[in-house]
């Protein structure tokens, strides 16, 4: 069976969890690597992903790194729908899906991490200002893709959503200045009640 290793506060793992439940691929998942939990820069692990970050999935002993390549494997093994095979669209599913890795969760690291994961009296309340600005400015690329399509990718729920939400999902869950958004709040909500977003997404912020 498929392994998948981390925490599931992590987006990273959240998406690959989310897209199992999304196909109904069955998995056992190890929540207790990354973070407090540690056991992420052991020997063991590091020979698995020399990288020490989370998610690691096994698949039939194949190890594999780097969450968004991970559901793209698991959506051409699963032939998922989600992953459509003209090249354009593909594309598109694609370049969504890689700017959530290198812009938009980028972003929104100072910001989290800062307001979660930071004690009060460690805080630095200009990089958190900062990084509101600039996550904000990233929001504003997705609204105005949301005000074109019904999805990130067009006009149904493909791969491109599955990395993106977890982080909006932080960005409502925040004290923080959002700008109006309203077509992204449209988008949110059209698969806020499904169970694998429930699940894996919808948690507190931790
Ligand atoms: N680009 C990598 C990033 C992986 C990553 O940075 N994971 C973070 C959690 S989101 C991590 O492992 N942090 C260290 C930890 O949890 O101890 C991916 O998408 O898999």
């Amino acid at each position: 069976m498929l392994k998948i290793l981390g925490r599931a506060t992590s987006t990273n793992v959240q998406k690959v969890l989310w897209f199992c439940d999304a196909q109904g691929i069955e998995y056992d998942h190890d929540n207790d690597i990354g973070g407090a939990f540690g056991r992420n820069n052991s020997a063991e692990y590091l020979a698995m992903n020399p990288n020490g970050r989370v998610p690691v999935v096994i698949d039939d002993g194949f190890v594999m790194w780097e969450s968004c390549s991970i559901i793209r494997y698991l959506a051409r093994k699963s032939k998922s729908d989600l992953y459509p095979s003209d090249f354009a669209e593909r594309q598109t599913v694609e370049r969504w899906m890689d700017w959530e890795l290198s812009l938009l969760a980028p972003r929104h690291v100072p910001v989290f991490v800062g307001m979660v994961r930071t004690k009060p009296e460690d805080r630095n309340p200009d990089a958190i200002a900062n990084g509101v600005t600039q996550w904000n400015v990233a929001m504003q690329v997705l609204e105005d893709q949301l005000s074109e399509t019904a999805y990130v990718a067009g006009a149904s729920f493909t791969l491109a959503d599955i990395p993106i939400a977890p982080i909006v999902h932080r960005w409502y869950n925040l004290d923080i200045d959002r700008i109006d958004a309203p077509n992204i709040k449209r988008w949110y909500d059209s698969f806020a009640g499904d169970a694998g977003f429930q699940k894996w997404v919808n948690i507190e912020l931790a």
